[in-house]
């Protein structure tokens, strides 16, 4: 078998509920997989729940429940979110499966085994006040801020993995490799941090300190460190160890937030899978940060957004829309409610889903319910032929590109062209016509239409699958599998089709 398209994104932090950080970052790597699906590929789609650590042990306690009880409840959650948001995952993997525990506890051996882990003393800081480890780094001008009270110095046993060694395999890995982080800047940042020294890096927690965690197969009174867990998801998800793996590894893209770039997505992971003799992924997308009407969102300013809440609202699909409309992949972007209301109402009510309407009802009205033939071929037609034919490509090479929300814009301009085509035409004024020639204007019309919401659909499909389908399916066109063959403005394609029933497709919203 050929080797898969396989992308994933990151496993989201099991002390929580699903915000729209993890939302957004889901349906951009939803949109991706579904664009690369319409271009051909065989796409292997992975999300998942990172569901060990200190802070998930803290938050079951203090629930008074066990661990893995607390972790079912919150993946239920996060599940929930992949079906409201109809993400086309292919797996969800969650770290306290034992199909992840075994390839943890596999490469950890392999790596202890090579000599790449070694055990010594790990000397640190510990603030009683804070309850919090600290590192030389937490200084400010030498000394320890106030907040941390008195701080204790101490030794205990520790393994580590030889980071350090790999410094500058890593550094000639990037420099050959211009494009392994998208955007370019960021690739750049990589490129800074490692100017200085790196550190060996500490991958246990004694177990009378977390419990919470998978232990170290050659010592069992530690757990591993939560990102050397939590990496090994993208391996031990399609079967590393085992027949198939090569199929989908090495991953196409690694699609993750701004702020897990440095150390872990660009240090750690490829140099642990360098140290095990294992590829590295092809490439790391890096997306930016929602802040909430300019706040960072957090749970202390209590400014967190709901996604679930969202869809609700508007529906699923037009929360979709608006993340992918909104953020240039990359950049950090704002949200905010009064915004989402906005493009609901302008972009897919006044433009998309009152062209729909407009072509239902005057397909029941002049045409018998069904798309008529083409037969006159004057400036408004030609106009907006070649608006289609001027952009459909574009969108599709801004897909390519990661320019998501350029290519939205694109499809917004045929779409709005084909609204001032009927602003041009009026075909409700030209209905009222004797003339035989205005009455084939009118079908006329209705082909062109249909022929646009076609192509608009088509185009629409990664990012609204739902309300795609659906507008193809009123419009009489068959469900689009694949682009090749349906990006074509061709006024024909629909002659005789069936159109659907009148329907409203982004109903009002009060408030
Ligand atoms: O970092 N806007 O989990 P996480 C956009 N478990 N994206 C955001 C965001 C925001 N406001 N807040 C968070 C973890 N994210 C680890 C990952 S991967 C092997 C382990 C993104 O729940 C964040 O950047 O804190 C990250 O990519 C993802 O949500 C999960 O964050």
């Amino acid at each position: 078998m050929s080797k898969q398209f396989y992308i994933t994104t990151a496993i989201d932090y099991a002390n929580g509920s699903p915000h729209i950080g993890h939302a957004y970052e889901k349906v951009l790597t939803d949109v991706i997989a579904r664009h690369r699906r319409l271009s051909g590929d065989a796409v292997y789609f992975l999300t998942g729940l990172d569901e060990h650590g200190q802070k998930v042990q803290m938050t079951a306690n203090k629930e008074g429940i066990a661990p893995q009880e607390y972790c079912d409840a919150i993946a239920e959650k996060f599940q929930g979110l992949c079906s409201t948001l109809n993400i086309s995952n292919d797996d969800f993997i969650r770290t306290t499966q034992a199909r992840h525990k075994d390839v943890v506890r596999q490469i950890l051996q392999d790596l202890f085994d090579k000599g790449e882990i070694y055990r010594a003393d790990y000397k640190g800081f510990y603030s009683k006040r804070q309850e919090q480890f600290l590192q030389e780094k937490d200084k400010v001008d030498g000394e320890w801020p106030e907040i941390f009270g008195e701080v204790e110095e101490f030794s205990e046993p520790a393994y580590f993995f030889k980071l350090s060694q790999y410094q500058d395999w890593l550094i000639d890995f990037l420099k050959t490799n211009e494009d392994f982080v998208f955007p370019r800047f960021r690739q750049k940042q990589v490129l800074e941090f490692l100017k200085e020294p790196l550190n060996d890096l500490c991958i246990s927690r004694p177990k009378e300190r977390l419990e919470w965690g998978i232990p170290l197969p050659f010592d069992e009174d530690f757990v591993c460190y939560v990102w050397f867990d939590a990496l090994t998801n993208y391996i031990s998800a399609v079967g590393y160890g085992q027949d198939g793996f090569a199929e989908k590894w090495p991953a196409n893209f690694h699609v993750i937030g701004k702020d897990i770039l440095v150390p872990p997505h660009a240090v750690y992971w490829p140099i642990m899978l360098h140290a095990a003799g294992i590829p590295i992924p092809k490439q790391l997308l890096v997306h930016g940060w929602w802040n909430i009407s300019g706040e960072k969102m957090s749970k202390t300013l209590g400014n967190v957004v709901d996604p679930i809440q969202l869809a609700d609202q508007v529906g699923p699909d037009a929360v979709r829309y608006f993340f992918i409309r909104e953020m240039n992949v990359g950049q950090d972007s704002d949200f905010s409610a009064d915004l989402l209301l906005t493009r609901y109402k302008t972009d897919l009510g006044n433009d998309l889903g009152n062209l729909v309407s407009r072509q239902l009802n005057m397909g029941g009205r002049y045409a018998d319910g069904k798309v008529p033939a083409a037969t006159i071929d004057e400036e408004p037609e030609q106009e907006l032929k070649k608006v289609w034919d001027e952009n459909t490509a574009t969108v599709i090479e801004q897909y390519e590109g990661f320019q998501f929300h350029r290519g939205l814009d694109t499809a917004w301009v045929c779409i709005r062209a084909c609204n001032r085509y009927l602003e041009v035409r009026q075909p409700w004024k030209l209905a009222k016509s004797e003339d035989a020639t205005d009455k084939e204007r009118v079908l006329t019309s209705l082909a062109y239409v249909a022929e646009s919401l076609r192509l608009a659909a088509t185009l629409l499909t990664p990012v609204m699958p739902t309300i795609s389908a659906q507008i193809l399916e009123l419009v009489g066109a068959d469900s689009v599998t694949a682009y090749e063959g349906n990006l074509t403005f061709n006024v024909g394609t629909l002659e005789g089709r069936s159109l659907g029933e009148k329907t409203i497709l982004f109903p009002r919203i009060e408030g």
